[in-house]
């Protein structure tokens, strides 16, 4: 078995200190940090969102394999900047005012970490200006909202209309997920996209970007 092939699979089974020994062993026998990322840990996570997806993966699955491809992403980080990889976007994301939920949101920036985005994360409870602010000072293509109270999933109106105050509506696509979110409340608040999943999410937000 190749190398790429040995981390592509520790990626699937969640091995995260397999994952971290086998990139960098790797990158020392010459690999490219692009070729590692781009034929071993995206493919890796990608297989992980189909099978979560066919329902074969649940999220303790999805969790341990999104922590596993961060390992090697970890140790190619230093030379995907040193070879001056593009992140295929910027997204900003973070859970909106009064949420502080963050299992669902952690594993939907780790998903667009694996899939190319230079991912921008405020944490919990995120007031509208600081979303605001990150947009002025990040210029993401993509501002993304977490909610799973059904009593937060209004700050993500608040925080649309925010942008929009500030003039930065029409530079970003917003997304927003989370449990009690639907295509219908998306439609409703006015954004842009909505994913019910973390790979839905990371599928989603490439093919705004692309
Ligand atoms: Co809370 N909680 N919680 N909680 N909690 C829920 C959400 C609840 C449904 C439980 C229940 O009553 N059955 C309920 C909400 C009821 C409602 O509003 N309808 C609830 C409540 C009431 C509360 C408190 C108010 C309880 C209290 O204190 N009385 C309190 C609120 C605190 C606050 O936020 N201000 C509270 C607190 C907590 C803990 C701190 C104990 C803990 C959070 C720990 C943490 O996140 N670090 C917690 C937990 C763990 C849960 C449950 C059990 C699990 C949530 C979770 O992590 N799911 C939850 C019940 C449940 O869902 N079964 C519950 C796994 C996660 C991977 O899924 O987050 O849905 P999820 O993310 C998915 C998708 O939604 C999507 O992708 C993810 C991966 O596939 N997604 C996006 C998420 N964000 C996205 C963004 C996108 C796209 C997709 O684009 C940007």
């Amino acid at each position: 078995m190749s190398l790429k092939e040995d981390i592509y699979n520790k990626v699937i089974v969640g091995d995260a200190e397999g994952v971290k020994a086998l990139t960098a062993r790797a990158v020392q026998e010459g690999f490219t940090a692009a070729e590692l990322l781009n034929e071993a840990l995206i493919p890796a996570m990608t297989e992980v969102g189909q099978r979560f997806e066919r329902q074969e993966y649940f999220v303790p699955e999805m969790l341990i394999a999104a922590r596993a491809m961060k390992a090697g992403v970890e140790i190619l980080r230093p030379y995907l900047v040193e070879a001056g990889v593009k992140p295929i976007g910027t997204i900003v994301i973070g859970t909106v005012a009064g949420d502080l939920h963050d299992i669902g949101k952690n594993l939907v920036s780790m998903m667009l970490e694996g899939t190319g985005f230079r991912v921008i994360d405020l944490g919990v409870d995120v007031p509208a200006d600081k979303f605001v602010q990150a947009v002025r000072e990040n210029n993401p293509q993509i501002v993304g909202m977490s909610a799973l109270l059904t009593t937060t999933m209004m700050a993500m109106k608040a925080t649309i209309e925010a942008l929009s105050k500030a003039g930065l509506r029409e530079r970003v696509k917003v997304m927003v997920g989370g449990a009690p979110v639907t295509q219908r409340f998306a439609d409703e608040i006015g954004a842009d996209l909505y994913a019910p999943d973390a790979s839905s999410a990371a599928r989603t937000a490439k093919e705004a970007v692309s």
